[in-house]
């Protein structure tokens, strides 16, 4: 079984991403999908990739990462009008043989099936947009079955 912790939109508020990762220190993946405002190494053992606010740290746009059976693209959205945005992620991670994508930006949290993938957004752990309270997500990965939870940041 596969643990993965995803967050996003931290900006700035880098000791909450230091307490996650305590509270889920047996977690297999840190997943941060941008908007940190903070560089590589600050974040560690995170992963991140570059957000709008991120244009001064050296985060990679996008990562796809291997989580057998599945596979992950994670980018922080910003490049996809907002219309387009669900179907372009789609198009993207099919294009690049992943099955699930974690994204961020929009500070709205986020589980969605479509056309075989499944989008994930865990919200921000700044503010949320939708006014609910700041969130992360567990994502379990089982052989094909697969979990998501959305966990309140205390
Ligand atoms: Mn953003």
């Amino acid at each position: 079984m596969l643990k993965i912790v995803i967050t996003s939109d931290v900006h700035g508020h880098i000791e909450r991403l230091e307490r996650i990762t305590h509270i889920h220190h047996d977690a297999d993946f840190f997943l941060d999908a941008g908007d940190s405002e903070a560089t590589e190494s600050m974040i560690l053992p995170f992963v991140s990739v570059e957000g709008n606010n991120d244009m001064f740290h050296a985060f990679p746009k996008t990562r796809v990462i291997d989580a057998p059976p599945h596979k992950i693209y994670m980018t922080h959205s910003h490049e996809f009008f907002i219309s387009q945005r669900d179907e372009g992620l789609v198009k993207k991670a099919k294009r690049l043989g992943c099955d699930l994508v974690i994204f961020g930006h929009s500070h709205v949290p986020l589980v969605q099936e479509m056309y075989g993938v499944t989008l994930i957004n865990p919200g921000s752990l700044y503010y949320n947009r939708d006014r609910s309270p700041i969130s992360y997500m567990v994502l379990t990965i089982d052989d094909f079955k697969i979990n998501i939870e959305r966990v309140p940041y205390k």
